[in-house]
């Protein structure tokens, strides 16, 4: 994997309209999160967030504001954080009742870019499934052919995890990554101590946006959870409630 380092460039909104120009007038805005009606993942400020620029983590909770639903974007079940050729060679080279389990591995994948905080994609973790050839259980939104998120927006995932602060537990590992033309391009990864930190307002459902500041454009973003105990079923272990291009922070008030 390589990981690119480059200053971030300042970019206008109007430069992302017209990379993501021809997307059927779809502008991205997100609907959803209301805390009235939280479904795990509410957009007002207060959930969790674990996001970096150029590493340093950004302070303040993220708010979303814009999905890559913009793009009508192709949801992609995968492993090891591979896409494109790489990822098709891998699957090719599995038995089926392998590939058969990732796929079933991601519930209603289409949800995580719908624009619809409300809505997610369900992630169960099955025995047996992970820990040899395969490392991780991934999500990949790959941006409608010719449409690229350009630098200076965000590459994040908002996450919950319905089974409480237990669920934080299970993974190991939690990375973000992005790619364009198939060749990563940045990465950003959550370990076991940042991913227990996520459940540190205790809510009873833990939910985070996870991610960074892209420094670099991208046509794909990827989720790759990677779970600590490889010989359990968990159903609904994390949902993966959308994936975002922009949006502002807000710093708590003191209480
Ligand atoms: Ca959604």
């Amino acid at each position: 994997m390589r990981i690119f380092k480059i200053t971030t460039s300042a970019i206008s909104a109007g430069a992302v309209a017209l990379a993501l120009s021809g997307c059927d007038n779809l502008n991205g805005d997100v609907v959803g999160g209301e805390p009235e009606s939280a479904t795990g993942l509410v957009n007002d400020g207060s959930a969790a967030t674990a996001i970096t620029d150029s590493g340093n983590p950004v302070p303040g909770n993220f708010i979303c504001s814009h999905s890559v639903s913009a793009t009508n974007p192709d949801l992609v079940i995968g492993t090891n954080g591979l896409v494109g050729g790489l990822l098709t060679d891998l699957l090719g080279s599995l038995g089926l009742d392998v590939v058969t389990n990732l796929l079933n591995s991601v519930a209603t994948p289409e949800a995580a870019a719908d624009g619809n905080l409300d809505t997610a994609a369900g992630v169960t973790l099955t025995a047996g499934l992970l820990g040899g050839t395969l490392s991780s259980v991934d999500l990949t939104a790959v941006v409608r052919e010719g449409g690229t998120v350009p630098s200076g927006y965000y590459a994040v995932a908002g996450l919950s995890f319905p089974g409480g602060i237990a669920n934080l537990s299970l993974f190991n590992s939690i990375t973000v990554r992005t790619s364009l033309l198939d060749l990563p391009q940045e990465v950003a990864t959550l370990d076991q101590s940042a991913i227990s930190l996520l459940g540190i307002n205790g809510s009873t459902v833990p939910s985070a946006w996870v991610g960074f500041k892209a420094t670099r454009p991208y046509d794909k973003l990827t989720i790759s959870l990677v779970p600590g105990l490889l010989a359990v079923n968990v159903g609904n272990a994390v949902r993966i409630h959308e994936f975002c291009y922009d949006g502002r922070f807000k710093i708590p008030s003191a209480s």
